[in-house]
């Protein structure tokens, strides 16, 4: 329980932190986003949340403070689970009522409930210690001052300032800690170069002739990972890379740049051009958790040949299984005597129809699960290998601890004997890619290595990549509603269960295209409703995109009837 001490301590800082008025905020699809002027108060809370966790878990927590691929004046707050993933959702009504209590009495009043409720018990000097992340945001400064004070205000709880941190780093340390590893920025540096490396080291000899010989650019939407990147490439010889939008030169974060952007607008980033026309580009979103790879594909026009997060699992589920293969245990087939791994891709129905006919081609199991790499990495952590992504480039590859110790034993059986060689080099390749990848979160950074390493392992170009698939075209709108909640979906977001008729009404446009596909759903971090389309032709998906909007503003809209 609470003592009076405590409390009062609550409530005097609290004082400090009054919510805005007249605004109700929610711990949506990645924690609570909105204008970075609202969010002090709501900050302030999530500072006191992450303390409680601490003791609550007894392990370190962490707090990012960024609104990711959202406009620069917009910023946010997540939490990460001793896991490093995302806050348990158990927890979200919590957040949801301590963010919107009126006043400081009915704050310490909600904390009061909620720590007899979960039995937290208050041991005082360093029982809780959360490590504080922020991305480039001017907001970011002024923000993690009032977490500190949240979490000040729980007695015994530390606060670190780990700094300018990309979101997965942040995550990574936060696994790190409680893992007991060594968790520094450098570490992290570490762990991705040597694994990359690896991978390198173990292509087929005959293969590294056709090395891919253009270097790599990349866009840094103005955000935190060109300069994390600009750090990783000294540690890393064999990988050219240019880096453009580091947000040095003055640009605007996530404006005309960046992963969503490119991944939405389909056309090329600001800074990007005529001269890159067939050479390998990514972009990364603000806080470097999303990555898309493009090229332009001629000086005609400013369209992009796209390859986003379905064709990167794509690219992913194919090298995995190859290494299953050679180790013998493909798919969910026995693949030894003592092993049966369970290898599963998750998507979400943003997924382009033509990726997931790609994925059922290779024998793969699909489950697909509403937006949010909460739900993702949650399905994905089922299986000895799931992949996960969102068509966003949000996504990594989880390895179950059981499949990881039964690999490494494999691999020492294997370089004792000192046979079957290829056996053995899949086993490694495994083993680096589950160092390289991120286990915490999707990230970045780590995807482009493995991408880039898969590449070359391959001896693929990205037009070989782009090929793999042909997406099937489709476009995705955004449509302001007077309110956004009103919208209720089911089947992973495939269908509308209220407002009562618009599903229907979805489904006679439909119907009127070839390989038509069409869903909406509330975005969970800007107030809109997002409508999604895809058609057999652009043309086709564009116009069926424009007639679901318009229906979801007749129904919804600031003029329908309510
Ligand atoms: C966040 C989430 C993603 C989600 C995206 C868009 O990304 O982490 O899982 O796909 O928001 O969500 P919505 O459509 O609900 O607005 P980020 O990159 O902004 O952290």
């Amino acid at each position: 329980d609470m003592d009076e001490r405590q409390k009062s301590l609550i409530l005097n800082s609290s004082s400090r932190f009054p919510p805005p008025q007249g605004v109700r905020l929610s711990y949506g699809t990645a924690g609570f986003r909105a204008d970075a002027l609202l969010l002090e108060s709501t900050v302030f809370r999530a500072g006191i949340l992450a303390a409680l966790r601490s003791l609550k878990t007894h392990s370190v927590i962490g707090l990012m403070i960024t609104a990711s691929h959202n406009k620069v004046s917009d910023n946010g707050i997540k939490v990460a689970d001793p896991s490093g993933g995302m806050l348990t959702q158990d927890w979200e009504p919590f957040a949801d009522a301590i963010a919107n209590a009126a006043t400081p009495e009915h704050l310490v009043q909600l904390i009061d409930e909620f720590v007899k409720k979960e039995n937290i018990h208050f041991h005082g000097v360093r029982s809780a210690e959360i490590l504080l992340g922020r991305d480039t945001r001017p907001s970011g400064e002024s923000l993690l001052e009032a977490a500190k004070q949240g979490i000040n205000s729980i007695v015994g709880a530390l606060a670190i300032d780990m700094g300018i941190l990309t979101t997965p780093q942040l995550h990574w340390m936060v696994r790190a800690r409680n893992k007991g590893m060594k968790a520094t920025e450098v570490d992290y540096y570490e762990q991705l170069s040597v694994s990359f490396r690896c991978l390198i080291d173990l292509i087929p000899n005959g293969q590294k002739i056709h090395e891919i010989e253009d270097k790599l650019v990349m866009d840094g939407a103005n955000g935190i990972g060109g300069e994390k990147m600009e750090v990783l490439k000294k540690m890393l010889d064999c990988l050219p890379i240019e880096v453009r939008n580091s947000g040095k030169g003055g640009g605007i974060l996530n404006e005309g740049v960046g992963a969503d952007y490119v991944q939405k607008e389909k056309v090329v980033p600001q800074g990007f051009g005529f001269k890159d026309v067939g050479i390998r580009c990514a972009s990364l979103d603000g806080d470097a958790d999303r990555l898309v790879y493009f090229s332009v594909p001629s000086c005609d026009s400013n369209m992009i040949d796209l390859v986003d997060g379905d064709k990167i699992l794509s690219l992913f589920a194919l090298f995995i299984k190859e290494q299953l293969s050679v180790l013998s245990m493909d798919g969910n087939e026995k693949i030894s005597d003592d092993y049966r791994a369970r290898f599963g891709v998750i998507q979400t129905a943003y997924a382009n129809g033509a990726s997931t006919d790609y994925l059922k081609q290779l024998g793969l199991e699909i489950v697909f699960t509403p937006t949010g790499v909460k739900y993702l990495h949650e399905q994905a952590a089922q299986y000895d290998i799931g992949i996960y992504f969102e068509a966003n480039g949000h996504g990594t590859i989880l390895f179950s601890e059981c499949f990881l110790s039964w690999l490494e034993t494999r691999c020492n059986e294997l370089s004792s004997k000192n046979q079957d060689t290829e056996q053995h080099k899949a086993a490694l390749r495994l083993l680096a890619v589950s160092k390289l990848i991120n286990q915490a979160v999707g990230d970045a950074l780590s995807n482009l290595l493995l991408v880039e390493a898969i590449l070359q392992h391959m001896g693929w170009s990205i037009h070989k990549w782009v090929e793999l698939y042909q997406d099937l075209p489709s476009r995705q709108l955004k449509v302001k509603v007077a309110d956004r909640t009103a919208v209720v979906t089911a089947n992973a977001e495939t269908m509308v269960v209220t407002p009562p008729g618009i599903q229907d009404a979805i489904n006679v446009e439909i119907a009127k295209y070839t390989r038509g596909r069409s869903f909406i759903r509330p975005s969970g971090t800007e107030d809109v409703i997002r409508v999604y389309a895809e058609a057999s032709t652009q043309e086709a998906a564009d116009s069926l995109a424009s007639s679901v909007a318009k229906l979801v503003d007749q129904f919804l809209g600031f003029g329908s009837p309510r």
